[in-house]
């Protein structure tokens, strides 16, 4: 494999999916010497197979307004590889969405779920319907467009979608009533449902969980712990939360959130309530967390900023894809920041990874690091298929063997002569070699 000769024909065929692109390259270059070492990966062309998705359905989403006005909104699926397992992966409602950002996501989506130890293959999808600011009527009636195309190509053996930005429970109750109305079926076909009808316990609470699982591991080989840490986080959203809920509870000091227009610093912490009002201010359905600073006196909003700016020990970023550059990560390397774990999607741009990597922090990549949540919802289809209902103690108990086990497939290859850890490097070879294993004793389909 030459990873730069692959690169420029992909950038060819895809022109301008910058973060497709930037995906793709990541792997690539973390699994090359093993690709090479091993010629029958070549010889069944895995890599020209694996970068492409096995298909993409686009189609368009017609709704009307509250006023009766009609919206036409664009929606996909993307069913990047299911060598292991049913497509599985969520849907992120956005006005950002393109076909690059749901690639990227679809791509990064293989492999973690292929580390997640349970049987799931690789998929995204979503649409630019923007939910800010629209009434519960309008996302329901969104929704149900929404489902009335996607429904011809899921099913709970062969594509199992779930919530990512922007799609929470209140979303995937109305995708799951359409599909169960059309279906004249009652079935796992999606993830992060209610209780009552097939949910699974610490669903919710699991990216966010099982990322904190994770830098716990990684702190836990220098000796090191959230107790007494300050911690940053970015996002105000589902991951954010749970982060929030499990670095606090391990008894980390939490002084940060933002949204997009800037970030919150509260010194005293963000804990208790605090925590349980960042679930008030994302069902507002405002992008803001600037109200944040008026209900907590002693809280200051930075307007337009990241709080990566602040003193922290430990950084996790929530929020979204490429939010950490370059100069985000010097300033936390200036702050002592000691480790960084993702709890969003590819939140670290590639010059702020090789910061971290250059300086020897612990750094783990989403693709590990937030797997907890679709681990969970793995763990959610299997009691679905069981017909029957694990208790939280049960789940969480789970995830966290999971994220242990996550990150112990990350050590394995990702360890370098020095004794330093590239959990990047570790992730891409565990995540991919399963599923490169799998796609060889299949054939070439
Ligand atoms: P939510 O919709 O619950 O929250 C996303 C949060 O990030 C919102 O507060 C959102 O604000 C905010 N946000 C969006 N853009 C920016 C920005 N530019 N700067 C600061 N904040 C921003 O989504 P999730 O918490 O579910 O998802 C967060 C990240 O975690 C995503 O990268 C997602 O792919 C990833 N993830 C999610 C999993 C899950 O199970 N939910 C599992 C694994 C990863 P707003 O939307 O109002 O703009
Ligand atoms: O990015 C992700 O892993 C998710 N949004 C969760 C996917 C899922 O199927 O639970």
């Amino acid at each position: 494999m030459n990873v730069d000769k692959l690169m420029l024909d992909l950038e060819k065929k895809h022109p301008g999916e910058v973060e497709y692109l930037q995906a793709v390259r990541e792997v690539l270059e973390s699994i090359e010497d093993v690709y090479n070492q091993n010629p029958q990966f070549d010889a069944a062309g895995i890599i020209e197979r694996i970068v492409e998705p096995d298909r993409i359905l686009s189609f368009k989403v017609p709704w009307t307004d509250d006023h009766g006005k009609v919206h036409v909104n664009l929606g996909y699926r993307i069913q990047f590889n299911n060598a292991i397992g049913p497509y599985k992966g969520g849907l992120r409602f956005h006005p950002s969405v393109n076909l690059s950002i749901l690639k990227f996501l679809g791509f990064e989506q293989i492999f973690k779920n292929s580390l997640t130890t349970l049987p799931m293959g690789g998929g995204k999808g979503g649409s630019d319907f923007d939910p800010k600011g629209k009434s519960n009527a309008e996302v329901m009636r969104f929704c149900q467009s929404f489902m009335l195309e996607l429904k011809a190509i899921i099913g709970p053996e062969t594509d199992v979608p779930a919530g990512d930005i922007g799609v929470g429970g209140r979303e995937i109750g109305f995708l799951y009533g359409m599909y169960k109305k059309l279906a004249k079926e009652h079935s796992g076909v999606l993830t992060g449902k209610g209780l009552n009808w097939g949910g699974s316990l610490v669903r919710p609470e699991a990216t966010g969980f099982g990322n904190v699982y994770f830098a716990q591991e990684m702190l836990a080989t220098k000796g090191e712990s959230f107790k007494g840490k300050i911690v940053a986080i970015s996002g105000f959203g589902n991951v954010a939360w749970g982060a929030a809920l499990k670095a606090t509870e391990l008894g980390g000091k939490v002084v940060t959130i933002s949204g997009p227009d800037g970030y919150i610093y509260d010194k005293a912490g963000i804990s208790g309530d605090k925590i349980k009002y960042m679930l008030e201010l994302r069902a507002s359905n405002n992008d803001i967390v600037k109200p944040y600073s008026h209900e907590f006196a002693g809280s200051e909003f930075h307007a337009g900023k990241k709080p990566w700016e602040v003193k922290c020990d430990i950084a996790l970023p929530c929020a979204t894809q490429n939010e950490l550059r370059k100069e985000d990560a010097l300033n936390l390397v200036k702050n002592g920041c000691i480790c960084v774990s993702e709890g969003a999607n590819m939140p670290c741009t590639p010059e702020a990874v090789e910061i971290f990597h250059e300086h020897k922090l612990l750094f783990g990549p989403g693709k590990a690091a937030n797997a907890g949540g679709v681990a969970t919802s793995g763990l959610e289809m299997s009691q679905n298929s069981m017909k029957l209902s694990w208790t939280a103690e049960e789940v969480d108990a789970k995830l966290h063997g999971i994220m242990r086990s996550i990150h112990g497939a990350c050590v394995k290859y990702g360890k370098e002569g020095n004794g330093y850890v590239d959990y990047v490097k570790g992730a891409n070879i565990a995540g991919f070699l399963k599923v490169a294993n799998a796609m060889l004793d299949q054939g070439l389909v």
